[in-house]
């Protein structure tokens, strides 16, 4: 068998027209335009990289946003008082701080000064707790753009046997949610790993679905997947490369060449999951500007 290649970047644009119509018409209402207020906290080249793709991706689809720059020395004060204020902005209806912080700042911390109803990453307790109850919420937007890739192409996940490796905050515990309790999308059985698992392969090569979520490149081999497995692979890993431009690519968690033989479908890295991100971001800013999910 050889897979079928799962095509983020085509679904992502599909889905960045689809809010670019539904601007437009929010807007010919007598609306303003969504803003999405960006936080950028240092200068980690890969943070400065995906604002950049963000910033792009709202002028595309006619959001409004601005990215506050703040120096890596700033203070959980300072920087807690600036989102309050962001907070109390009728103007800003998305706030997002840009992962990772600074070591001397906890994300825990600050992702709760932000008021829920503007939370369009789905970070905040609130948003993950209402996940967890499959109550309307912000949904993380990697697992959401997962699972919208499944929908896009009526790939089945009821009854079906999901395993994802990997437990993060962002990715692979929103994941496991979404798979497992979502009334619609989910209902898969779904089974967690994550670095303390002992023999991952015995648990991978039973995965009908295979999401991987752990930054580690390679970590996927063929022998670690069942024939006909529908494989989505989270990883975005720099490898140095002298033959390119930048001196590096980017590489995924699974073995793409290898697994592409066994799976039925297989995401690529790039082009994979990581446009289907910036897509959802889009459309929760719309939904945060349009107070679908909290009219209160
Ligand atoms: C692609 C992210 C780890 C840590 C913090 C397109 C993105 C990536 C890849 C992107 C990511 C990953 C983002 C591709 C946003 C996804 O063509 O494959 C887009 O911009 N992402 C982020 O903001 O923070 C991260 C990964």
């Amino acid at each position: 068998m050889s897979a079928e290649i799962i095509d983020g970047r085509k679904v992502a644009e599909l889905i960045r027209n689809s809010v670019r119509e539904d601007v437009e018409q929010w807007v010919e209402k007598g609306n303003r335009p969504p803003f999405l207020q960006v936080i950028l906290v240092g200068d980690d080249p890969a943070s400065i990289v995906y604002t950049g793709t963000k910033s792009k991706a709202c002028k595309e689809v006619g959001i409004d946003s601005n990215t506050m720059v703040l120096q890596d020395t700033i203070s959980a004060i300072e920087l807690k008082q600036i989102i309050q204020d962001f907070n109390q902005d009728d103007s800003v209806d998305g706030i997002l701080v840009q992962t990772p912080l600074p070591s001397h700042l906890s994300k825990y911390d600050v992702i709760e000064t932000i008021d829920y109803r503007k939370d369009v990453d789905g970070f905040h307790p609130m948003n993950v707790g209402r996940l967890s109850l499959d109550q309307p919420c912000f949904r993380s937007c990697t697992p959401a753009g997962v699972m919208e890739l499944f929908k896009h192409y009526s790939i089945p996940v009821k009854s079906k046997h999901a395993v994802v490796v990997g437990a993060s905050d962002i990715v692979g515990s929103p994941m496991a949610v979404m798979l497992s309790r979502e009334n619609t999308t989910g209902k898969a059985t779904t089974t967690i790993c994550n670095k303390y698992t002992r023999d991952l392969t015995a648990h991978t090569i039973n995965a009908d679905i295979l999401i991987v979520a752990a930054g580690q490149p390679h970590l996927i081999k063929p022998e670690m997947v069942k024939e006909g497995a529908v494989v989505i692979d989270v990883g975005i890993n720099r490898i140095a490369d002298e033959t390119t431009e930048k001196g590096y690519k980017l590489v995924g968690d699974v073995d793409f060449e290898g697994v592409k033989k066994k799976a039925s479908w297989i995401t690529p890295v790039p082009g994979g999951v990581g446009p289907m991100t910036v897509a959802m971001l889009m459309k929760n800013t719309l939904l945060a500007a349009k107070k679908s999910l909290y009219p209160g």
